[in-house]
Order: structure tokens, then sequence, then C-alpha cells
């Protein structure tokens, strides 16, 4: 009689030589998936409790049950805010090593990022679900069984999280619900700017009511910037892949840059680093608009998938507590269709949609900033710590490539380093930002060691500064933050 070993050991090889009939190394190719006893404590103390719970596969509900309505989080009635209010005081109220408890489901967000959750298989390779094509799918699991555990606390089966609607004019500051601090709505650690205004990515100002309406109008110039950079190819929209095993940071999408990594830094202190993120109750409404933005792409007719077709991509699976208390399985496969999974968003209007990209005047940019050219065009030595502002001509290849990749990105993880890139021609004229690498604030006992790489369609902006037809573009990568901890390798157009 075969015991259990033989039997997994007879299938494991079984799947091995399928891999090897399909092509496919089956050292170098699998799916990332959980295990469901190893977590690295790192000095962050966001693991879970041991359990040894046997784990289920994830099954989407079998008898139909209310469509969820996610509202933008500034319109929701009073009736819908209370509800939400108390189904986090219920969260907040639990004993604090139940799974539900506010502080383990924020600490599920910590667990997953550098440093918690070991790889399946691999003794010590742990999980980081940003910079990386599991960004958006991760997030949308999480916020799933969040927002159902919210709706069990309160015995509410149509129970719906509010997405906090910063890419609208009405919704670019901290919703009203968010800011009474006795609710459980509440968190201390919030910038007093963010009440006035949350910045999707350099739209910086002084507050005054005249400067808000530039910098509200810059919010969509982003949007519409960021949108165009990520969504005409799949592979960019989602991010680079992370495979079994493989290293963190292989390239995050351009909407996990902007807009959503500003909104963390400018909101609030909680927000702005990585691992204490769940702390703020708008964690979930930020991410339930970039889970949105997803969803709006994904509605978008085009002419190829929006879905990676890539089984690494497809059966990667992560490991929740229910609203059951059980302890599910979940694959990317599963997350793919938000109506399969029970929810919509309200529809409301996409003023960036159809909003120009800016193109500025590069003279009067140099001006206003005294930006002396610090290296000869075309001339940079890489790799480059970018210290200052930094221009390099970049071929376009045969083809008149239309995607801009930056490589060999290197920091440490538990920096803050942020820079902006634009396009401009060789010839002169304006200039027109394509896009930004941002990355946030981590804490760990160790260095993080990072190399990371961006790509962004810019087919758009090549458009807009007259360059649709030059084989050559200069690119500028202009340092905001921590330039001089951050390296690059090369600028390249493909
Ligand atoms: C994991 O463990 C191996 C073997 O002990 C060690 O060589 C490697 O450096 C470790 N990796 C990490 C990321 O800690
Ligand atoms: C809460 O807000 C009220 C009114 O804005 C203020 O008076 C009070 O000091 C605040 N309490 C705390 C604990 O911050
Ligand atoms: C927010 O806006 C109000 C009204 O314009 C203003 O009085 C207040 O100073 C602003 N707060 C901040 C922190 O900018
Ligand atoms: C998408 O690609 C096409 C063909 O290269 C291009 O004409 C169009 O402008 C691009 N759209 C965006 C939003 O970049
Ligand atoms: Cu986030």
């Amino acid at each position: 009689m075969a015991s259990w070993g033989t039997i997994t050991r007879a299938a494991a090889a079984a799947a091995v030589l399928l891999l090897m009939l399909r092509g496919i190394d089956p050292a170098a190719s699998a799916p990332v998936s959980i295990d469901p006893i190893n977590c690295l404590d790192s000095g962050l103390k966001c693991c879970p409790p041991p359990s040894y719970k046997e784990i289920v596969d994830f099954k989407p509900d079998s008898q139909p049950t209310p469509l969820r309505i996610r509202r933008p989080a500034h319109t929701l009635d009073a009736e819908a805010a209370q509800k939400y209010e108390k189904a986090i005081a219920l969260m907040r109220a639990l004993p604090r090593d139940h799974p539900w408890n506010f502080i383990q489901q924020s600490n599920v967000h910590c667990a997953y990022c550098s440093g918690g959750h070991v790889q399946l298989g691999t003794k010590n390779v742990t999980i980081e679900i940003h910079g990386s094509w599991h960004f958006f799918t991760w997030h949308r699991a999480y916020l799933y069984f969040y927002e159902r555990i919210l709706g069990k606390l309160i015995n509410d089966a149509s129970f719906a999280i509010p997405f906090w609607n910063w890419d609208d004019l009405a919704g670019m500051s901290i919703p009203t619900i968010y800011r009474d601090n006795t609710s459980s709505l509440f968190n201390p650690t919030r910038y007093p700017t963010a009440l006035n205004f949350t910045n999707l990515g350099g739209c910086e100002g002084d507050g005054t009511p005249g400067s808000l309406d530039k910098q509200k109008l810059c919010n969509l110039q982003v949007m519409h910037r960021q949108f165009a950079a990520a969504s005409n190819s799949t592979s960019i929209f989602f991010g680079g892949a992370l495979r079994a095993g493989g290293g963190s940071f292989p390239g995050g999408s351009p909407i996990e840059n902007s807009p959503h990594s500003p909104v963390h830094v400018t909101t609030g202190a909680d927000m702005s680093q990585i691992s204490k993120s769940g702390y703020d109750p708008l964690f979930i409404a930020h991410h339930s608009n970039v889970d949105r933005l997803w969803a709006i792409w994904e509605g978008i007719p085009g002419k190829s998938s929006k879905v990676i077709a890539d089984p690494d991509f497809l059966d990667a699976s992560f490991l929740f507590w229910d609203e059951n208390l059980e302890r599910v399985r979940i694959r990317v496969r599963d997350v793919i269709d938000p109506r399969k999974l029970g929810y919509v968003y309200q529809d409301v209007p996409l003023k960036w949609m159809d909003i120009k990209t800016r193109v500025e005047d590069e003279t009067s940019i140099l001006q206003a900033q005294d930006l002396a050219r610090p290296y000869p065009v075309g001339k940079l030595n890489f790799p480059l710590r970018l210290r200052s502002a930094a221009k390099v001509n970049v071929r376009r290849t045969a083809s008149r490539g239309e995607t801009l990749v930056v490589s060999d990105i290197e920091l440490d993880g538990r920096d803050y380093v942020w820079f902006d890139i634009y396009v401009s021609r060789v010839d002169g004229g304006g200039r027109a930002q394509a896009g930004c690498f941002i990355h946030m604030e981590r804490r760990s006992d160790k260095k993080i060691p990072i190399i990371t790489k961006m790509q962004i369609g810019i087919a758009d902006v090549i458009k807009q500064i007259g360059a649709a037809a030059d084989d050559q573009i200069v690119v500028t990568l202009e340092p905001k933050v921590g330039g001089d901890k951050v390296t690059v390798g090369g600028v390249s157009i493909i």
C-alpha cells in the first residue's frame, strides 16, 4: 500500500514532467504561494498568531447574494456611514489575537510586504506584494475579505466598503466621515494639509483657495498621464512578473507609483509607511479607489486581453482569514472579475479621462528652479546616482518604440525615494512629464536590497511634445525625494 508520501512524490514528479514537456524549467517558473506556517518577524511584529487550521480553497458564493455597491466616501449617506463606522468599531473591539481584530487585519498588509510571510517551498524568501504584477491582485483579494468580515460583524450581507474618490474634484481631500476624532474611522497621525487637499503626485501648492484650484487641475492631469502611461499594455498596467521564489520588486505599475503612492505619503504618518498604513481606516477607502481604477481599465475594450495569460500570474495564491473564520487560499484567477466577487463600483464621472497632458516650457522651468544642466546631454555615465536632475538622449528602436524603461533602479527598501521622468524633443521645445518613480518607506531592522525597474507607455506624451516621428528623445530624471539614495542603471525606449 502506498503511503501518502509516495503518492505526493509521484504526483510531484508527474507535475515536473508536465512542466518539462511544456518547455518550462520547473525550477525557474512556478506561481507564488504562501507557506501557511512560516512567517518571519523582521522586527515588525505583524505576523499573524500561528495557526495550524486546515486551509480551504476559495469558492465564490454558491447562492446569489445581494451585489455590494461600493460608493464614493464623500457621498455616503448618514445611514451607510453609521454602519461602516459601527463595523470598524466592532472590529477594533475584538480580542487582540482574533483574526478579524482591527490591528490583526491591518497587519495582514504588513505581513505581505517584504519580511513577513515566507513563500512556500523556501525557508526564508518572503513575499512582497508591492512593485510587481501582484499589486492589484493581492489588494483586491485583501479588500474582498475585509469587506465581508465587516459585513458579517454588522450582519449585513450587502455591506460595501466606500472608495476614496480622490480622482474627482469633490473627493480630493480626506472625506468628512473620517475626520471626527471620536469616530472609529479616525487616525491621529494624519497631516493637517491632507484635510484640504489630496495630492496625487507633484501637485503641491500654498493651500490658498486660488492655489487649490490649480492643484486640483494638476491632479486631473496626473490621473490622465498615469492612466495613459499604464493603459496601453497589459504587462505595463500590472507590473513586472513575480514568480515563486523570485526576488522582490520586479517593477511596479505606473499607477502604483502614482497616484497610489503620493496619496499614502501625503496623507499621514501611518499612511506613508507600508508597514503601518493599514492602521488608518483610510487605507481601505484608498485601495478601494486603486482597485476601482483596475476595474475601470478592465472595462475599457481593447485590442489585447486585459488579463495576463501566464499561469504563474493566474495560479499565484494568497492566504486570508475569511468571514466564516476559515483560512482560505485564493488564487489570482479568482479575483480577475469583480462581479464574480459580488461587488461593483458606483459609476461616477471621470473628468480626467479627456484632459490634456501638460507641456511645460522648458526655459521657464530652468529659470524658475535655477536648474543648471548638471551633465552634458547624452554623456551620462550609468549607473548614475540621482543627486541632481539628469538628462540623457535616448534612441528609439527601429520600430519607434513607445515604452520607456528605466532599468536597474537600486535602493534600500527602507528609504523613501521619488523621482520624476520627463520627455522632450532633441531640438528643444517644451517637456512633458511621462511618469514618476516612487518608493515608500518601510521599517526593517536590516537593509532591504532592491533592484527594480520602471516601464511606462509614452505614446501619448510623445504626441503631445510633437516627437512622434523622432528617432531620439531627451529623457530627464528629476529627483524629488531621496535622490542621493538611489542609482539608475540605464534608460531606454523599446
Ligand atoms: C536564506 O537562507 C540561505 C541559507 O541559509 C542563505 O544563504 C540566504 O542568504 C538567506 N536569504 C535571505 C533572504 O535571508
Ligand atoms: C477632538 O476634536 C475636538 C474638536 O475639534 C477637540 O476639541 C478635541 O481636543 C479633540 N480631541 C482629541 C483627543 O484630539
Ligand atoms: C484649509 O483650508 C481652510 C479654508 O480655506 C484654511 O482656513 C486652512 O488654513 C487650510 N488648512 C491648511 C492646513 O492648509
Ligand atoms: C496607445 O498606442 C497607440 C499605438 O501605439 C497610440 O497611438 C496611442 O496614442 C496610445 N495611447 C496611449 C493612451 O498612450
Ligand atoms: Cu497602498
